[in-house]
């Protein structure tokens, strides 16, 4: 079950407190239902236990029809033996952000059903139309959805050339532009069988790499089950560093970014190891949960068999969350228990993603369980703190601007995060950037290092805002980076 990829105290006493550094409390509450996304998961599970069962299925968060509200996409198994959608129970399901707290299934009419059994979801615009397409890995062939940006998809898997018609187990996956020519490539780790690297070509095409590159096997035999990955600048060092999933009594990996390809196991220093030690660990992200300008980190975990109840053992295959909020020390404090009940409830989850929502500038989280009903955690925010969104769009760097590094400098903080495509565990956050910006609420500068290379400085911006920035043009309306319905004209002019 090995797989990587690459990309690459709260609470209760606030009010005696009030003096204090403002320790305020963090809640995520669960509205799945509430917001109308009647998904279940079906993992099929078998007297077999085939090692499939246990690993679907992940969750992606994209504007897909460029309204600027985040949709959710949920991947989904499929009937055993037959490995196919035998009915619309089984399709993945696309939901689209009624801007109301709401969603409406569109999948239908968009086209994204999917076939087979499902696994991890991408999103990348691998046409550089401006459109996030959808790239699923299956265990039985992969599938890339074309954004045709009227609300429809079309599968074109087999002429793009990403078909995979050995059906490797698809198991995490990730865009990324590997050879810095501004177009975004695919890594498609495959589960206990070679994995994947896509070279784009440039013409619609890819080329499959991976071993000539190097990347389809790893060169030595450690057994780490490695599900899940985070990417994060969590000491405002500049520096992306990685966080790890790992089975139970493995503990969860924090590698500290030092420079110059160093890294250093912090994982019990920073105190992040034993909060999630006992469970099976899955999707992880890093994000700013309370909007006070450093990161923190989410886990969810979940066993991998139901017959783990019966044995002696004392683990459960029904497993609580875990949320750590960073102390701006380098080490985090547990406040599983603090942020709301919904993080107890013990589910055996597996993708999870990151995104705002409702644009309201707190980053709520969407999870998705082996089986049963997903987990829309929205995140009730802190009163008082501030906060800063961008979405921006390449012109000579790939347009949905994959891999820029955005560096922001307020109230005499500064920080950075990247636009990564994949990531967790087989899932998508946002690609729009966030920030928490504590009490500030001006941003003196942002400098955005675009993937093409290009350096670009914006200064004094209002917080609690969401900009669109053009490469090249700065902040710009945010029509002008979201291309509209494709008419023949435009075709023309190409
Ligand atoms: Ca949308
Ligand atoms: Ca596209
Ligand atoms: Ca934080």
């Amino acid at each position: 079950m090995r797989y990587f990829i690459i990309t690459l105290a709260l609470g209760l006493g606030a009010l005696r407190l009030a003096s204090a550094p403002n320790p305020a409390t963090i809640r995520f509450e669960n509205i799945a239902t509430k917001a109308g996304v009647k998904f279940i998961t079906r993992n099929s599970p078998t007297p077999n236990k085939n090692q499939i069962e246990t690993m679907v299925a992940g969750v992606a968060l994209l504007d897909y029809d460029g309204d600027g509200w985040l949709d959710i996409y949920l991947v989904n198994g499929a009937a055993i033996p037959s490995l196919q959608k035998e009915s619309p129970d089984y399709w993945n399901r696309l939901y689209r952000n009624n801007h109301d707290g709401t969603f409406t299934d569109v999948t239908e009419r968009a086209g994204v059903a999917g076939a087979g059994y499902g696994m991890g979801v991408a999103v990348g615009d691998y046409d550089n139309d401006g459109r996030p397409d959808i790239f699923l890995a299956n265990v039985t062939g992969n599938q890339l959805f074309h954004n045709n940006g009227d609300g429809t998809f079309t599968d074109v898997s087999k002429a793009a050339g990403v078909n995979d018609p050995n059906g490797y187990y698809g198991m995490s996956v990730i865009f990324s532009d590997f050879n810095n020519t501004g177009r975004p490539d695919i890594y498609v780790a495959n589960d206990s069988t070679p994995k994947f690297l896509y070279k784009n070509l440039g013409n619609g095409k890819f080329q499959e790499i991976g071993l000539e590159s190097g990347t389809a096997v790893s060169e030595d035999g450690s057994e780490q089950a490695s599900m899940g990955l985070a990417v994060g600048d969590y000491l405002h060092n500049g520096r992306p560093s990685l966080f790890v999933t790992n089975f139970s009594d493995e503990y969860g990996n924090l590698f500290r970014n030092d420079g110059a390809w160093n890294f250093s196991d912090v994982s019990y220093k920073s105190g992040v190891a034993l909060p999630s030690l006992p469970y099976v660990k899955w999707g992880t992200t890093f994000f700013d949960a309370d909007n006070d300008g450093w990161l923190d980190l989410i886990v969810v975990g979940g066993h991998v068999y139901p017959q783990v109840d019966s044995l002696p053992s004392g683990a459960r295959y029904q497993e609580p969350k875990v949320l750590e909020l960073n102390q701006k020390d380098g080490t985090f404090c547990d406040a599983s228990e603090q942020a709301g009940p919904a993080l107890r409830i013990p589910r055996v989850s597996r993708g999870l993603a990151a995104g705002d929502l409702f644009n309201d500038g707190n980053v709520d989280i969407v999870v998705e369980d082996l089986t049963g009903e997903p987990m829309i955690l929205r995140n009730s925010g802190v009163p008082g703190r501030h906060w800063v969104s961008f979405e921006l769009q390449g012109t000579s760097s790939n347009r949905l601007a994959i891999g820029a590094r955005i560096g922001i400098v307020a109230d005499g903080m500064t920080q950075t995060e990247e636009i990564h495509s994949g990531g967790s565990y087989l899932s998508q956050n946002d690609l729009r950037v966030h920030f928490g910006l504590n009490t500030a609420t001006r941003i003196d500068s942002v400098t955005i290092r675009w993937p093409s290379g290009k350096m670009e400085t914006l200064k004094n911006l209002d917080a609690d805002k969401f900009y669109s920035v053009l490469e090249g043009h700065g902040t710009v309306s945010p029509e002008k980076i979201r291309p509209a319905a494709p008419v023949a004209a435009n075709d023309k002019n190409k």
